[in-house]
């Protein structure tokens, strides 16, 4: 019998739930020290049966209990769920640790230990790169983040994830005051725009003469498992596709705007840059496509519709210079076939809606908003009533499962925190953003929190090249996994998952499985947005602050 908890903590006036699968009367236990007190007492809710798990649950509910401690449940036969705390602050060092995990992928430079303690090593990837139509031109193109477990750089996941962060920022920047303790730190700058510019530095390497964003950057195969400082494979640049040179025109607009209080002259070269992409995209509105070269095995973030990364690109671009011709992009686009609500790297839909219903100056016309506004409520309306039949109370259906769920999850919670943003009364939403944190860290039928270091029983074994090599026995802190992932795509994975395993049950926590706990830059940003939302201050649920939707 299991109780699953979220292992990192519950908002005093958020919902607070456990997940059993016995039903029954269960106990909220706080722990003092020595001194153990019984604070409360229900009887779970019959959940019936559970699609996605096949799971029969039963849901524990102690919303009505907000002291701040530590507390357990435990049920009727005495099983215990895993220690957690109730607090306005349970999320403070998750967002600080989730955020830090990308200093940990500095490429390029070297990591102090005075900045990544036992996680430090030498300089990385500093030779230069050839171009993969011309192996005789080299470029400097040094920095940046690398992707994920593997060195690679790649534009759609670099954009992506720099798009999370900018807008986590802007609409929530009194969740930004910590220090991350990175070089950086105390420049006056917050440092979550410290850590996005060392990315956004090498973003301005990656554009080719024509203003096209080179694909990615990447060796021809992925690196054994060894330091990246030990990786002295030749890179290559991949020529530019419309999909990454549209995530590039629009995540450059977008940190023009929010850099533009820091540093102008960097706000203006971030700004030359995109409207450089946009040029290159009107010159190429036909979809330029990437495929790997036979023999190729990195990263291929293919996608066979670059509809969505103009979209994008249009809704920055009108956001950031309020010129006409981007409301006619967008106005066109949008009467595609196109969702209007996804935050992933082969959909980015969602972040145009993002731009147009946050923009302090409303610069959009009232037809484009009311249409973005109208398709977030219906998704966010439909992913509501999905998290309301799910026993765990997240927004998954078994077919959702996907390689990286938990980034699925993470950008439905996104798109719930935009819905909280948006209505008048967001209540209903926020609640069902805040069961998506639930789920990752915990309450979830195979008992993990997703983010190492964090919870009784984070998963500890994420595949990261560097973690298998440092002789560190812990991974680093903060870092999302991958998750379950219903048709697990590498040897180890497939092997001890056995056919009709259901879907949020496909999970090992093994540095093998890549297609099943990897950490990426892009899964991890959209967590940062998340938590960094339930971390600013606020008078309830439900209740917005004014300053997250105006300008700096
Ligand atoms: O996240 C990507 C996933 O959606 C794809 O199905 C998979 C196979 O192409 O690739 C994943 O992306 C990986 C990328 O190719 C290289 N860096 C690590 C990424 C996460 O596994
Ligand atoms: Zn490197």
């Amino acid at each position: 019998m299991a109780i699953y908890c979220n292992q990192v903590g519950y908002l005093p006036d958020g919902r607070k739930r456990a997940v059993m699968t016995a039903g029954g009367r269960f106990a909220l236990i706080r722990e003092e020290g020595a001194s153990k007190e019984t604070v409360f007492e229900g009887i779970a809710e019959d959940r019936g049966e559970d699609r996605a798990s096949g799971d029969h649950v039963y849901a524990a509910d102690f919303s009505a209990v907000t002291r701040d401690g530590v507390y357990y449940v435990e049920n009727e036969a005495g099983d215990r769920s895993h220690r957690f705390r109730i607090g306005a602050d349970v999320y403070h060092a998750l967002q600080r640790d989730l955020t830090k995990a990308l200093y940990y992928q500095r490429c390029g430079c070297g990591l102090e230990e005075r900045y990544a303690g036992r996680y430090a090593h030498g300089r990385c990837h500093m030779e230069d790169a050839a171009l993969w139509t011309d192996h005789s031109v080299m470029r400097s193109v040094q920095g940046g983040w690398h992707d994920a477990g593997d060195y690679g750089r790649y534009i759609s996941p670099a954009a992506v994830a720099v798009g999370h962060l900018l807008y986590a920022f802007s609409l929530f920047p009194e969740s930004f005051g910590e220090s991350l303790n990175i070089p950086e730190s105390g420049n006056g700058v917050p440092d979550v725009l410290n850590e996005c510019r060392y990315e956004l530095e090498w973003m301005l390497k990656m554009q080719d003469e024509a203003g096209g964003a080179y694909h990615k950057l990447t060796a021809i195969r992925h690196a054994d498992f060894i330091m990246p400082e030990e990786d002295r494979d030749q890179f290559y640049l991949f020529p530019a596709s419309s999909m990454a040179t549209a995530d590039y025109a629009a995540s450059m607009a977008l940190a023009s705007r929010v850099y533009r209080a820091f540093d102008g002259d960097f706000a203006d070269e971030l700004c030359d840059a995109a409207l450089r992409a946009w040029d290159w995209l009107e010159k190429n509105p036909q979809y330029v496509g990437f495929h790997n070269p036979e023999g190729c095995n990195t990263g291929e973030y293919d996608d066979d519709c670059d509809l969505d990364e103009r979209l994008w690109a249009a809704a920055e671009l009108l956001v950031t210079t309020g010129e006409r011709k981007y409301q006619e992009k967008l106005t066109q686009l949008l009467g595609e076939d196109l969702t209007r609500t996804d935050f992933g790297w082969t959909d980015v839909s969602g972040f145009a809606a993002l731009a147009v219903l946050t923009d302090p100056a409303h610069r959009a016309d009232d037809a484009c908003v009311q249409e973005l506004r109208e398709a977030v409520f219906a998704e966010a309306d439909r992913l509501t009533v999905v998290a309301g039949e799910s026993g765990y109370g997240v927004a998954m259906e078994p077919e959702d499962y996907v390689w990286g769920s938990n980034m699925v999850v993470l950008n439905r919670a996104m798109l719930l925190v935009l819905a909280a943003m948006t209505a008048d009364d967001g209540a209903a939403y926020e609640q069902a953003a805040l069961a998506q944190l639930d789920y990752l860290l915990g309450v979830n039928a195979v008992d993990y929190s997703y983010v190492t270091g964090h919870g009784e029983r984070a998963y500890r074994h994420p595949h990261n090249r560097p973690t298998e090599c440092d002789g560190v026995e812990l991974p680093m802190p903060g870092w999302v996994s991958g998750g379950p992932f219903k048709t697990p795509a590498d040897a180890v994975g497939i092997e001890r998952i056995k056919a009709g395993t259901p879907p949020m049950k496909c999970y090992v926590d093994h540095a093998m499985c890549y297609s099943l706990n990897e950490i990426t830059i892009y899964w991890n940003s959209p967590a940062v947005f998340v938590t960094a939302y339930f971390n600013r201050k606020r008078s309830g649920i439900g209740q917005s602050t004014e300053e997250g939707m105006t300008e700096q």
